[in-house]
């Protein structure tokens, strides 16, 4: 396909945008939104083979993605008599024509999202490397600062744009790195073999896995079920690429994207592998008649552990893929359900082909049946339990815990950190609770009483609230806080804290309630590594002696087996345990939290923070 300027649809300007960025990009609060559109116009170029390699170098208010690609067109569009870089990064909407041979992603094919990032940038430039030249052009606020410049030969190809998004629009023009990371990790992790390189703060990190899916599978749990992942992939009209792996944990963690975007409440794709994977293990089970007599598998237990990354591609414009559901996060496309349903058909040769194998995997669901009846069996306390976690509407999916003795909940800021502690934990006395920062946020300021999922965290833990509360009723011994060791975990602590004290204050006079603790660096010194929880404590390990020290952003950040030994583990970790020191002082400080001023709110954080004694 030769692409031309005249196939640049125009449909609107660009004022719309500056009027209702949020309509465009979601939150205004920092502009990480921004990267994404930018970075999926050259991840849809790496999508279809047009480049291998893309850097972003983060500066904290100016950041910079390149790529290797075809370089944006220079020539000019016949109808608006302009070159069509400009009338890309200046015209609402512009994108090439849609095709039925090319996957693009979330920012749309071909620039879409490139002017809404140009109309919300205080200053934006874009180099271009094409047809034997390089070329250059400056943007503010969506419009052009100088025409499109025809400087020196160059033979590479690609494209380079630069920001800093407009502080008019933004309550703050910082760029989160570790989310940026983050995203940038998930789109090498889709995109195998996809060189995506990260600098930052003098850091600079690679991110390249020819394995894919595989290892994103890998990287999210600790220890397969014979040691085996799973993968299967295939390429007619859609692109189905799947890896799975079963896990000794109770539970299933589906990962799903369509062309590149993540599907949290899965659809069509999900619900296709569901059925097709069942298909395959009943058939297989048939075949070999090797269950115990008289047991059957639900669908439940064949998926009980299960871990998988699903990634379907559907081509054409973005706008041929169908979401649902109130966030748009469900993909509706039918035919997804088909080709990946049809894909799964094979993994009944798999396990014909790896009879040992199969036979570990038959008996750990074998095994999970038999737990499952064995709880349906079990003490009417325990059912209630169990039952009662699973009616609640609540805010975060919660995994509870097994046991009624000695528990304990952890509720974990955000949905990533949430999963690695929920791989990591005691399933026995452990249960994890992760709740999104958007409804930590509105959690202090709420109403309990017209907020269903406060009220349904409230139920979730048992003891009631007001006037009602009665910390006796506590489903958990222990109600641990687990937040970042930054000023936004922090923030995001203090405001749970105020919440219990508003709505429980008896939990927390009862001393149940508690901030758990992640280290803020890891300390290498003479080939032994240290976790270490302050500043002092790392000035102190590494006294006299040269070592490397590395940062923790976030929990998140950590894998499994760090978070269990930092963070968890009860032989190793440490708590604070929420105290109130002075009522008086502590209603206060509530009282202001409430107020508009977020400084303000941040200063009280410390304040709060010494309310709470070291309980080890
Ligand atoms: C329009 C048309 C073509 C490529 C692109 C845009 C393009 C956009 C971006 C944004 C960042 N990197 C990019 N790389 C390419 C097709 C050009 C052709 O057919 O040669």
């Amino acid at each position: 396909m030769k692409y031309q300027a005249k196939d640049i649809q125009v449909l609107e300007g660009l004022e719309a945008v500056r009027k209702r960025p949020g309509m465009y990009i979601g939150s205004t609060e920092h502009p990480n939104h921004l990267v994404k559109e930018i970075l999926d116009n050259s991840i849809d170029e790496a999508m279809n083979g047009f480049a291998s390699k893309i850097e972003v170098i983060l500066e904290e208010a100016r950041i910079t993605i390149t790529d290797d690609g075809r370089g944006i067109p220079v020539d000019q569009h016949p109808k608006l008599k302009k070159p069509a870089l400009e009338v890309i990064f200046t015209t609402l909407h512009a994108g090439g024509k849609f095709s039925d041979t090319v996957y693009s992603s979330a920012g749309g094919l071909h620039g879409v999202g490139a002017s809404v990032v140009n109309a919300l940038s205080d200053k934006l430039e874009v180099t271009v490397w094409r047809e034997g030249h390089e070329y250059n052009q400056r943007f503010s606020r969506g419009l052009p600062v100088a025409g499109l410049k025809k400087l020196g030969k160059s033979r590479k190809t690609g494209t380079s744009v630069t920001f800093s998004a407009d502080p008019e629009i933004f309550d703050s023009i910082k760029f989160k790195a570790p989310m940026i990371r983050e995203l940038l990790r998930q789109k090498a992790f889709l995109n195998p073999g996809l060189l995506i390189i990260f600098k930052s703060e003098d850091k600079e990190e690679t991110f390249r896995f020819d394995d894919g899916l595989v290892a994103y599978v890998k990287e999210l749990i600790q220890e397969p079920v014979s040691g085996e992942v799973f993968f299967l992939e295939k390429k007619d009209r859609l692109k189905v690429s799947v890896a799975f792996a079963w896990t000794e944990s109770t539970d299933e963690n589906i990962l799903s994207f369509a062309n590149g975007i993540p599907t949290a409440d899965g659809g069509t794709h999900v619900d296709g592998f569901k059925a097709g994977l069942l298909k395959a293990v009943r058939n297989y089970l048939a075949t070999h008649d090797i269950l115990p007599k008289g047991l059957k598998l639900s669908a439940d237990d064949i998926r009980e552990g299960l871990v998988v990354v699903l990634s379907v591609m559907i081509p054409g414009n973005v706008a041929q893929l169908q979401f649902q559901g109130q966030t748009k996060d469900r993909l509706n496309n039918q035919e997804a359900f088909t080709a990946v349903d049809s894909l799964l058909k094979s993994f009944e040769q798999t396990l014909n082909q790896k009879p040992s194998i199969a036979q570990n995997l038959v008996e750990r669901m074998v095994l999970a049946c038999k737990a499952r009846s064995a709880a349906r069996a079990a003490s009417q306390s325990f059912s209630r339990k169990i039952s009662v976690s699973h009616r609640l509407n609540l805010p975060g999916k919660l995994a509870d815990c097994s046991s009624s003795k000695d528990t304990e909940l952890f509720i974990v800021e955000g949905d990533s950190a949430g999963g690695t502690a929920k791989q990591c934990r005691d399933r026995k006395t452990q249960a994890i609770l992760p709740l999104r920062g958007k409804v930590l946020n509105t959690i202090a300021t709420a109403k309990i009483t017209d907020n269903k999922e406060l009220s349904d965290l409230a139920s979730a833990l048992g003891c009631g609230v007001g006037k009602d509360c009665n910390p006796d009723k506590l489903r958990y011994d222990k109600i641990i806080i687990l937040t970042d060791a930054d000023a936004d975990g922090k923030h995001i602590a203090t405001l749970l804290m105020a919440f219990f004290f508003r709505w429980m204050k008896p939990v927390i006079e009862a001393g149940a309630l508690y901030l758990g603790r992640p280290p803020l660096f890891r300390v290498k010194v003479s080939g032994k590594d240290f976790w270490v929880y302050s500043e002092k404590e790392r000035d102190s390990v590494l006294k006299g002696k040269s070592g490397q020290v590395t940062r923790f952003k976030g929990l998140g950040e950590m894998n499994p087996s760090s978070l269990w030994e930092t963070t968890l583990n009860p032989k190793t970790r440490t708590l604070l345990r929420v105290r109130i020191d002075d009522e008086k002082q502590v209603e206060n400080v509530f009282e202001e939290l409430l107020g508009k001023d977020t400084s303000a709110r941040y200063a009280l954080i410390t304040g709060l923070a010494d309310t709470v004694e070291v309980d080890l």
